[in-house]
């Protein structure tokens, strides 16, 4: 941060009202966002956190046809329940808006039509791929077809979801329409576009120079996209359902969601304040977009570029993105149900928000995709929370109940290494913040959790209950400083545990919410009087986390059983087949090919010789681990270019219900170069 804001303006990306919130959005954007919102808050900061759901674009609308329901009713539905669930993890939005409001429908027309108005737009007719069974153009996610970079043959029209590369509809080889499954024809119709190549010198001065401090996975992404050159991008679609476009001529046309829904940010902040320009339009507010990696763009080159056009608002400062979370192992996935709903959460751990907001940011996807499980959650629980900072809490608050009767006794002379643990509270408070205010979550909770370790560690050194025998005085020391180390903790750890420390505040009847007074050794006053307790963390037994998996287990096999099985292919004859020369093969070498996401380049002796091949598995296998791995090689393909490399022969995979590739092995002794038919 370069200099010292007035304000906090924090925005978190509006889910989509098509479906309800699994813990992979928690872990991404809401969790962080929280917790960063709820310390600047602490300290006093002036700051609104903004958030609602995104109620228009395609996600909406395909939904509400798969149910045979109108759009209204899908959004109505799960703006509701998503609402909900934000509240019941305690993600303390300070207004959960939506965007089929009148404000924001007046908001984002105004917006559009005021770039309309000012010659930012540029209008062009084109063909584009309609729908003749149903009287639709085709845009995003309403076509799918064969990505030209990774030949996933399920991508959208916007986005390739299995390399993650954007895409226009014109991409897609074989392009079919999602709603009727037939072939598209192309149409002609007239959009308006924001000609981001205008803007493309100011952005790589504000982002690549004066933004070197972004994470280096949004650094990077937006690097990528510059240096691909940017270009005129549509800001209409053809559709019945969203914004219509504010200008004459225009009928059957709505503002694309993705310029529609940054815009929502502003009109919450309307609804939520009259004093919303201070927030918006004024260089001492800082503006921070909390989002996921599939976002990026759209906060980091789009949303910036519109604000830039109309030119009364602030950008963001910064855009602390997360990758993504993946559930046991495998790609969260709504479709195959491959997720952990909030909800369903709750009903099987009811009060035990802190818990996965705990586990959530002790292993968030911030700088690469990492991997839930319930394992791990059930050890951070059982390990940490009780082990560590309920242990502590509940020892602490236990005896001053036998000792002193709830009274907190007075510390009346302090050894040296009591002043060192009262001196260390500050240094780790000092250290939280530094990490809270550089976004980094997962290191901010570990250091958080070390006052509880030194509060454990204390009274592991001190034992005061054996020097309660012979030395009351000392014992008095003893758990007042413990009571001082709790109280602070109530202060350090409300961010992240705000339930929990909810009751820890009320067991020690303790209100003070202030983060400056963390570091004090004299929160709880000598006299002052502690309430009842009970325990704040309880264990999880295995058979709980056994029930979850069991839970995944049936939604794994329900989905193998109905994994799509693509029709036979036409008939060949047996030479057809023998013209197939396949041979059992060992994997010498494998690195992973640069600035690619899947692809892995192998050395790989066949038997006949040993040859490059390049191969798409990167997101499977590790390349380290690939050396020696005996595969089966279709060696007599034609060499084919792949980025650069020349590929010779093809490694044969199979594919499960999850899209996840394996190898088809051979025999344990099968000799390379041993033919397979
Ligand atoms: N609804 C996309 C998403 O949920 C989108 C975010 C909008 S933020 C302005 O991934
Ligand atoms: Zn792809």
């Amino acid at each position: 941060m370069k200099k010292d804001f007035k304000r906090y303006l924090i925005t978190s990306a509006l889910p989509y009202a098509n479906g309800p919130i699994h813990l992979g959005h928690l872990a991404g954007v809401y969790v962080p966002s929280d917790i960063y919102t709820r310390y600047q808050r602490l300290r006093g900061k002036d700051i609104i956190h903004i958030c609602g759901s995104d109620e228009h674009g395609i996600p909406i609308t395909l939904k509400a046809r798969n149910e045979g329901v109108s759009p209204q009713d899908i959004v109505d539905r799960y703006h509701a329940i998503n609402k909900k669930a934000f509240e019941d993890f305690g993600i303390s939005f300070d207004i959960y808006s939506r965007t089929s409001n009148k404000i924001h429908h007046e908001t984002a027309s105004e917006f559009f039509k005021n770039l309309y108005e000012k010659g930012e737009f540029l209008e062009k007719t084109s063909e584009q791929y309609y729908d003749t069974d149903t009287n639709t153009f085709l845009a995003d996610r309403y076509i799918t077809g064969t990505c030209p970079h990774c030949s996933n043959q399920g991508a959208y029209g916007d986005q390739c979801e299995q390399c993650g590369t954007s895409l226009s509809p014109s991409d897609l080889i074989n392009p079919t329409s999602t709603i009727s499954g037939s072939k598209p024809v192309l149409k002609e119709t007239k959009h308006w576009y924001l000609p981001l190549d205008k803007y493309e010198p100011w952005l790589k001065e504000w982002i690549l120079e004066e933004h070197k401090e972004w994470k280096p996975n949004v650094y990077g992404q937006c690097k990528s996209w510059i240096d691909q050159g940017l270009h005129p991008r549509a800001v209409s679609r053809d559709l019945d359902w969203g914004v219509p476009v504010p200008v004459k001529d225009a009928d059957g046309k709505v503002l694309y969601v993705w310029f529609d829904a940054p815009i929502g940010y502003i009109s919450a902040t309307k609804e939520l304040t009259e004093d919303w320009e201070k927030y918006w339009k004024d260089e001492d507010s800082r503006m921070i977009h909390f989002i996921g990696k599939d976002n990026i763009v759209f906060h980091c080159i789009i949303f910036p570029a519109m604000l830039k056009a109309e030119g009364s608002y602030i950008l963001p400062d910064n855009v602390p993105a997360n990758e993504f979370l993946n559930l046991e192992n495998d790609k969260i996935s709504t479709s195959r149900n491959w997720a952990v709903w909030l909800h369903e959460y709750l009903e099987d751990f009811p009060e035990k928000q802190d818990v996965l907001r705990y586990t959530l940011c002790a292993n968030a996807p911030e700088n690469k995709d990492n991997d839930f499980t319930w394992k791990d959650f059930q050890n951070r629980n059982n390990n940490e929370l009780v082990a560590i900072l309920g242990n502590f809490v509940n020892r602490t608050l236990v005896l001053t109940h036998k000792y002193f009767d709830g009274v907190i006794p007075p510390a009346t002379t302090l050894t040296e290494s009591d002043q060192k643990v009262l001196n260390e509270i500050q240094t780790i408070a000092t250290s939280v913040e530094n990490s809270l205010e550089n976004f980094r979550f997962r290191e901010a909770i570990k250091l958080a959790m070390d006052l509880a370790r030194l509060g454990n560690k204390y009274l592991a050194d001190t034992e005061p209950w054996k020097v309660i025998k012979n030395d009351e005085e000392r014992v008095k020391t003893i758990l007042n400083i413990s009571l001082q180390i709790t109280a602070n903790l109530t202060l350090l750890l409300e961010p992240f545990l705000p339930f929990s420390m909810e009751k820890l505040r009320g067991f020690i009847n303790f209100k003070e919410t202030t983060w400056e007074l963390l570091g004090n050794a004299e929160l709880l006053k000598e006299g002052h009087r502690i309430n009842k307790t009970s325990l704040l963390f309880d264990k999880i037994e295995d058979e709980q986390i056994q029930h979850q998996l069991d839970k995944l287990n049936s939604t794994k096999e329900e989905n193998m059983n109905e994994a799509p099985v693509t029709p036979q292919k036409p008939e060949i004859t047996f030479d057809d087949f023998t013209k197939m020369d396949i041979r059992t093969a060992t994997i010498l070498e494998a690195e992973k090919v640069p600035k690619t996401k899947k692809l892995i380049k192998m050395l790989v002796d066949t038997g006949i010789d040993q040859r490059t091949i390049v191969s798409g598995i990167a997101e499977f296998y590790d390349p380290e681990k690939l050396p020696g791995q005996k595969v089966c090689v279709l060696v007599n393909l034609a060499p084919r270019n792949i980025k650069g490399i020349e590929s010779q022969g093809m490694i044969l995979l199979s594919e499960n219900s999850n899209g996840q590739l394996y190898f088809i092995e051979p025999g344990e002794d099968a000799h390379n170069g041993a033919e397979i038919n």
